[in-house]
């Protein structure tokens, strides 16, 4: 059973999320290629080569998605746009089409009562950028912070809340050091570079809306509990620098304008020169940060150079992408987050989810699991509400199925099945139960 709207403080925001390379069909529109569209298009990074072209063709279907958040109650939408469907070459050339949808969009919500909760970045460079370097290249800042500029001064004035980067550990870390995602690099000098020009790129485009008197700003950090495999000094030392690179690495750079000892400790021989005298562009003040949070992780030492340690299967119950379901780590992160980081500011769940094995029968999903993983995590949430921890907001991971990276459409995360023939969307199980939730007042 899902808690009920009223047993939440009364300013309690409920929302979904969604990012637009995930959803909007990148093929529409005049948007510009993606290093995500050159990433698919290289054999064995994504299931069976699949793209964002169509996703679910939310560029048309948009007013029926919105029309279902609003029936279900929803207070806030989470979503992203596409910096290469308004600047179809990361720079120069605006695409006036793309800026004619986001404003589409956001009218769209307003109309519907919904608050729109912006991210400028969910990891759909334009390729063009990525031929300059991309995340390695110091001038991403200026570049993304010029983005901003022309995007924010035409919507800037109707959006609720904005958000530079979504995910800077996936941007950087998962992107340049694991190559799971695009550009797939394996390189620690690559991942420095990026895990410092992300910060950068964020404090700039912060400043930049400021200077457009735009309210409201934060930062979305996905965070991961990293558990010791063993009982080991070893294996606890290596969780811990998991944990830093992960989990400390930005807000500390974000909140206290210094980034962790331990974790400086490996990458410090590959960062730009001079990246000392960016930390309070990277520090500049928002007013809320977001927690995106999944599972945790069990870390053992392992051979080789620096981190020198690996993931080891885990005993939990998991979900359909293997992860581990922990919603113990959402109240660790919270509880963390307030007391090391952001003090009184509000903290917002911006992201949990699960990927469930969802099939759709006779017109009905029943993805039960889903309800109980929400049903925990929401239980979570409450805990440390109750402790005065200033939990604002959770935001499900997400409103439909959607392009899951490089599991292409195999994996599903939605609240709304989406058929990826015919693109017919069907509210599963826990959509339902979410929306009695919310629509309960009392
Ligand atoms: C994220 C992701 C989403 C993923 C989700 C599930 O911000 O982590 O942005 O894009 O789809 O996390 O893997």
């Amino acid at each position: 059973m899902l808690p009920k709207r009223a047993e939440f403080p009364k300013d309690f925001l409920f929302g979904a999320a969604t990012s637009s390379y995930q959803i909007e069909g990148h093929g529409f529109g005049g948007a510009g290629r993606t290093h995500w569209d050159d990433f698919a298009a290289t054999p064995g990074n994504v299931v069976r080569a699949e793209n964002g072209a169509l996703a679910c063709d939310h560029y048309h279907r948009w007013p029926e998605d919105f029309d279902l958040m609003q029936a279900a109650g929803f207070d806030v939408y989470r979503f992203s746009s596409s910096w290469a469907r308004v600047m179809p070459e990361g720079r120069g050339a605006v695409n006036a089409e793309g800026l004619d949808y986001y404003d589409r969009l956001i009218d769209g919500l307003l109309e519907r009562g919904i608050k729109p909760a912006l991210t400028l970045y969910h990891w759909e460079l334009p390729s063009a950028l990525a031929d300059l370097g991309g995340w390695r290249n110091r001038d991403i800042a200026g570049w993304f912070a010029d983005y901003t500029q022309v995007l924010m001064q035409r919507i800037g004035d109707r959006v609720w809340s904005a958000a530079p980067i979504n995910e800077p550990w996936c941007v950087a870390w998962l992107s340049h050091f694991l190559g799971h995602h695009a550009p797939g690099l394996r390189d620690i000098r690559a991942t420095a570079r990026a895990m410092h020009h992300v910060g950068l790129a964020h404090g700039r485009a912060i400043e930049v809306m400021r200077g457009l008197g735009i309210g409201n700003l934060g930062a979305v950090c996905n965070m991961e509990y990293a558990a010791p495999a063993n009982g080991s000094a070893a294996a606890a030392a290596a969780a811990s620098l998991y944990d830093g690179y992960y989990n400390r690495w930005f807000v500390s750079a974000m909140f206290r304008g210094e980034y962790p000892a331990d974790v400086l400790q490996g990458l410090g021989p590959h960062m730009p020169q001079g990246w000392q005298d960016d930390m309070a562009t990277i520090a500049a003040p928002v007013d809320w940060v977001g927690v995106n949070y999944y599972t945790r992780k069990l870390i053992a030492p392992a051979p080789g150079p620096w981190p020198a340690h690996h993931e080891v299967d885990g005993p939990l119950p998991k979900t359909a992408v293997g992860w581990e379901i922990y919603p113990e780590g959402l109240e660790f992160f919270l509880r963390r987050t307030a007391a090391d980081y952001s003090g009184d500011l509000p903290i917002y769940v911006t992201e949990n989810g699960m990927a469930g094995a969802d099939v759709l029968r006779g017109g009905v999903v029943d993805d039960t699991p889903r309800i109980d993983y929400l049903a925990q995590h929401l239980a979570a949430v409450q805990t440390v509400i109750a402790e005065g921890v200033p939990v604002k907001g959770y935001f499900t991971w997400s409103l439909m199925d959607n392009f899951e990276w490089a599991h292409g459409y195999e994996k599903r995360f939605g609240l709304v099945h989406v058929d990826f023939e015919t693109l017919q969307r069907t509210p599963k199980a826990s959509y339902h139960a979410l929306k009695a939730a919310l629509l309960r007042r009392v």
